[in-house]
């Protein structure tokens, strides 16, 4: 044991502590200073960033023998509080920095001692410094850090006053597309938002810690588990396996009528068989975390080993044994219809091109990994708290499974560090119901990075292949297609991704005629779960490559072909139906100068340079807003003596769930004159809030904005009176007149069926035109992007902060599927950094957004969805750019620097 002297934020203690102890756990576990965040664990992200003696540290890589006596440490709580903030905080607030917010402390902790050394650094002296330092952003595609930077910077030097960055609406205005400071930017900003880690530091004592048992093989038959060493372990209350759950020991992953399998393919805890690599074996359950981790390593697992499926052509060769017994590992197939048979029109077109594609296992990296806790209320009732966006869904599909009534099973979501559709699916909710259900503890349970790499759903790959034919005069006539899905062994939401392959294949074109045919593979690799896009950027990859590859034979500027061919009033989608509105020709008109000068600033550069080479690549961005069909929501409003409280269940993974449900209240409730600080959210809590539909799919503010409004609208008529003003709280109440009314919106959709397609699945759509530039080094193949554009049309605008940082993230998310990211290979891939995730230097400082405001007719406020149009095809973007630049046409995912010096060599 050592004993320090230390001043912690200005503050003289004593600690006393091991050795090896990590910094960060001591200032949060010993210390409780959890602004402090661990995201990786392992030197990579930043986010646990402090000042040691002045000197920027990772505090999960510094340990206490390393922390000399006398040291003065300054965490994110030391650096400014909500009443005395760092210009830095202010900044960030004001630039939307903190979206999820889990990277912020460490953000902000670096960049003030940055500004310590430096107050008037430059962008690029800024981006190299956080460059150097290894702070890493998944949600805010870093621009706005720097801008916030470079305005904390002015404020530092006295150039600037708080009044000139932080624009305050006026009283009684309207918040509807301003840049209004979302409700949790200031915890986010000084360390207090607490995530799941932090609340379970603050559990009960009697709260057991929970270790995982997981398979290291991807396909095996399970023959014995032996956890009798591991209960003899000190401190190990119990090792459960799947004997010891109470009820089905399966997920519901919801499967579509016509899918082959039952859906009910995942274990909990596995019983049979491992289906992939990291599947739970057993739970090993301790007083703390070191007993749990020992437990881990007694307890004994005897597996015959099978081969392994790692992909979707492997899984389905005729050799392939049924990984899930019973059922085929192609267990669920559609196709699409519209218009006219292909074939004949193939055959006659004046120009056809065909190509074959993949897009990769693209893995989430939320700086946050995985963490939840649960227990038992005192009504019996079944409480777990993580970071589902789908509490509804998720109550639904894991209660039989742990042997309890969906109605007594209840999610919570945790403040959530990104998910970006991974919690789409459960991951540990069911474990934890389990571990809590077997003992009658609260259980706590967190994942490390790697778990979280390797052991929650992937974005699945797709194989596709994809023809395309157009007349004479360049009008597109046809599209065929065949896509394979690789959604590893589970089934849950897999036939729903492979009818994304025809909802959003071509989107954005009138072809009057498509054929195509999509199926789902079971395999051993990493499970398919949602990623923003979700299916979009796996098909529009394929459609907007193939559209370059075309316009090219029939001798048009890509620009050109796809504005001739783009969504005109009276043209259908690929399933057949109307769009919500048609807007792309705006669109292209507002990119149309930016591509315009990009092309001429490329052939410019390529005139002086000879070792890089300098290209221009254009792509349609489209996708849906909500579930298929008729889609859902509810949410209440309640009058209360200081102004409304609102509920839904708007999850957020930090794309500013709370902003728009109080930009829709606050509107909604003009009548009332409240102040923004009048309206309370409660949110995602199922024991308080309704069922609001998942945090997919783009639907939240389309959907439960219309939700949130009609139930804002309810409570007014109710308080109207005859003379047209309204009730005051005291008078509701005299009257004795209800306080808390319910709203509910339904989508007039239709679904489209796997047999053709047809249909009108979504209430609206999100379009976008984006324009990547690149560089590419001909001696090394790397490609760097130098700037990215996206004209945007989302609707009316909610909150301007809000939509602008979904477009910089998603563009940058596909920064990385087009260049680096990827979960293949098992061994490498396993940390952020390995698996390709962006960093500040990996990104352009210049991406330009614009946007036009089509009122959509299905939005109370005109508003469609934002979050994963700018993902969609901005990696079809820069792969078409890099063609443009140096002839190489990279159709299989990441363009890694090898494979685009393959194609210059050839
Ligand atoms: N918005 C707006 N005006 C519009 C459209 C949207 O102000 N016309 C705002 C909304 O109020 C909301 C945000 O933009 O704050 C996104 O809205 P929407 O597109 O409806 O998406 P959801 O709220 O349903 O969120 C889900 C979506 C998805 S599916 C993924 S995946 C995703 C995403 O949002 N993951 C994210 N954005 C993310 N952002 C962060 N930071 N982290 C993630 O994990
Ligand atoms: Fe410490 Fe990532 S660098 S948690
Ligand atoms: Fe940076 Fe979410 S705000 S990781």
């Amino acid at each position: 044991m050592l004993k320090k002297s230390l001043t912690i934020n200005g503050t003289k203690t004593i600690l006393v502590t091991e050795a090896e102890d990590k910094l960060s756990d001591v200032l949060r576990k010993q210390l409780g200073l959890t602004g402090t965040k661990v995201g990786c664990g392992i030197g990579e992200c930043g986010s646990c960033s402090v000042i040691l003696n002045g000197k920027l540290v990772r505090s999960c890589i510094t340990r206490m023998k390393k922390v000399e006596e006398n040291s003065e440490i300054i965490t994110i709580e030391g650096v400014g509080t909500k009443d005395r903030l760092h210009p830095l905080q202010i900044a960030w607030m004001v630039h939307g920095g903190a979206q999820c917010g889990y990277c912020t402390p460490g953000f902000i902790v670096s960049a003030k001692v940055l500004l310590d050394q430096n107050d008037n650094p430059t962008r690029e002296e800024v981006r190299e410094w956080f460059q150097k330092n290894r702070n890493l952003c998944r949600c805010t595609g870093y621009k706005p850090l720097v801008d916030s930077v470079m305005d904390a910077a002015k404020l530092m030097r006295g150039e600037i006053e708080v009044k000139d960055i932080w624009k305050k609406i006026p009283e009684g205005a309207s918040l509807m597309g301003t840049e209004y400071i979302r409700p949790s930017a200031l915890a986010k900003v000084t360390g207090t938002w607490d995530f799941g880690a932090d609340l379970g530091l603050k559990l009960p004592s009697n709260t057991l810690h929970a270790k995982l048992v997981q398979a290291d093989v991807s396909h095996a038959n399970i023959i014995s588990i032996d956890t009798s060493e591991a209960e003899q372990v000190p401190g190990v209350y119990a090792v459960l396996t799947y004997k010891d759950v109470k009820g089905t020991n399966r997920i519901n992953g919801l499967a579509f009528p016509t899918n082959k399998g039952d859906g009910l393919d995942r274990p909990i805890l596995n019983d049979k068989k491992v289906f992939q690599f990291g599947d739970a074996l057993a739970i090993v359950l301790a007083e703390n975390e070191k007993a749990a981790h020992a437990g881990v390593d007694k307890v004994k697992v005897e597996l015959e080993v099978l081969p392994a499926y790692m992909n979707a052509p492997d899984a389905m060769a005729e050799d392939a044994i049924e990984i899930h017994p019973g059922t085929p590992n192609v267990y669920f197939e559609n196709y699409v219809a519209k218009g006219e048979e292909t074939a004949p029109i193939m055959e006659s077109a004046s120009y056809v091109a065909e190509d074959s594609f993949y897009v990769q296992r693209q893995p989430h990296l939320p700086i946050e990994p995985d963490v939840g806790f649960a227990y038992v209320d005192d009504d019996g009732k079944l409480i777990i708290h993580s970071k589902s966006i789908a509490i509804h869904f998720h109550a639904l599909m894991i209660a039989e499974g742990v042997g309890m009534k969906p109605e007594d099973v209840y999610i919570v979501q945790n403040n959530t560090g990104g998910t970006f559709g991974y919690k789409f699916s459960p991951t540990i909710e069911a474990l934890l119901g389990v571990a809590t259900l077997a003992t009658g503890h609260p259980v706590y349970l967190e994942f490390n990075m790697f778990q979280q790499i390797t052991y929650t759903g992937k974005r699945s790959p797709f194989w596709t292949t994809m023809k395309m034919a157009a007349d004479k005069e360049g009008k597109l006539l046809a599209m065929e297609s065949d896509w394979s899905v690789d959604h590893g062994p589970y089934s849950e939401f897999g036939d729903l991704l492979t009818q994304r392959g025809f909802q959003f294949g071509g989107a954005g074109y009138q072809i009057p005629n498509i054929r195509g045919n999509g199926r789902t593979v079971c395999t051993n690799h990493g499970w398919g779960s949602a990623f923003r896009g979700y299916g979009s950027p796996e098909i529009m990859f394929p459609s907007e490559v193939l559209i370059d590859e075309l316009a090219e034979k029939v001798g048009m500027d890509p620009f050109e072909f796809r504005y001739k061919n783009i969504y005109r009033e009276g043209d259908t989608t690929p399933t057949g139906c109307q769009p919500d509105v048609y807007c792309l020709e705006g669109l292209f008109e507002k990119a149309r100068p930016v591509y315009d000068e990009a092309k001429k600033k490329a052939a410019r550069k390529n005139e002086e340079s000879k070792d890089k080479k300098y290209g221009v690549g254009i792509t349609v961005n489209i996708y849906g807003c909500g579930l298929d069909g008729p889609d859902t929501s509810e949410a209440w409003a309640e009058l209360t003596p200081k102004g409304v409280t609102v509920g839904n269940s708007w999850e957020d993974h930090g794309q500013g769930a709370d902003i728009g449900t109080l930009t829709y209240a606050h509107e909604t409730l003009k009548p009332l004159n409240l102040k923004p600080e009048q309206i309370d959210l409660v949110m995602n809590d199922m024991t308080k809030t309704p069922n609001s539909g998942p945090s997919g799919g783009s639907r939240q503010n389309l959907v439960t904005g219309n939700a949130t409004t009609a139930a804002c609208r309810n409570l007014l008529e109710a308080m109207k009176k005859e003379d047209g003003t309204y009730r005051t709280y005291e008078e509701m109440v005299q009257e004795g007149l209800e306080l808390k009314y319910y709203g509910k919106w339904t989508a007039p959709c239709t679904d489209t069926p796997p047999e053709g397609g047809q249909g009108n699945p979504f209430a609206g759509y999100m379009y976008g035109v984006c324009v990547a530039e690149v560089e590419v080094d001909l001696n090394t193949g790397k490609t760097t992007v130098e700037k990215m554009t996206l004209a945007s049309d989302v609707g009316t605008i909610i909150n301007k902060l809000a939509v602008d940082g979904q477009m910089y993230g998603g563009l940058v998310q596909g920064i990385g599927l087009a260049l680096s990211e990827d979960f293949d290979d098992l061994k490498k891939h396993t940390t952020l950094t390995r698996c390709g995730i962006p960093q500040i230097k990996d990104v352009p400082d210049v991406i330009q957004l614009m946007y036009t405001e089509t009122k959509r007719p299905n939005n109370f406020y005109g508003a469609s969805g934002a979050g994963e149009m700018p993902l969609a095809a901005p990696h079809a973007a820069i792969i078409n750019a890099i063609y443009n630049a140096c002839g190489v046409r990279v159709t299989h995912l990441p363009a890694l620097p090898e494979k685009v010096l393959a194609g210059l060599k050839k």
